[in-house]
């Protein structure tokens, strides 16, 4: 008898577990609803930069502005590929916000006070061509072999 009653707390227990698993992946599946829901802009444009150190900076000012929702800086290429709700910004908002921050963006030049306060390593050259191939580096890696 006890036997019977064990394996019945078990399948209850066991029933628990997917009932909670399936509560879950509803949640997920309302939260991708939701988010698909907001028509997010995408565009890329040039910003200068020289590192990791850069990446985080340029995209923690984009990502600060309200309405962002992605961002993403490719040291190679010099580019960022943001996603924004248009209705809350624009993307002048996101060139102010990273020239703020000390960076060259395509439109707006990077703000001289903030360039003086990033450290040696990330003070870009600002003749640095934007919106490069990404290929540069690749490149110069083969003639290195060579
Ligand atoms: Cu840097």
């Amino acid at each position: 008898m006890k036997k019977v009653i064990l394996s019945v707390a078990i399948v209850a227990a066991l029933g628990l577990v997917s009932c909670k698993n399936e509560a879950k992946n509803e949640v997920e599946s309302t939260q991708t609803e939701i988010t698909g829901e907001v028509a997010l802009t995408e565009m890329s444009f040039g910003v200068r930069g020289n590192c990791g150190m850069c990446k985080s900076t340029i995209e923690k000012a984009a990502n600060a502005v309200e309405g962002v929702a992605q961002a993403n800086w490719d040291v190679n290429k010099k580019k960022i590929d943001v996603a924004f709700d248009g209705s809350k910004t624009d993307a002048m908002a996101i060139h102010k916000a990273i020239a703020a921050s000390g960076y060259d963006t395509e439109k707006v030049a990077g703000s001289e006070d903030a360039y003086k306060n990033l450290p040696g390593c990330c003070q870009y050259d600002h003749t640095m061509e934007m919106n490069q191939s990404g290929e540069h580096k690749a490149e110069a890696h083969d003639e290195h072999h060579m």
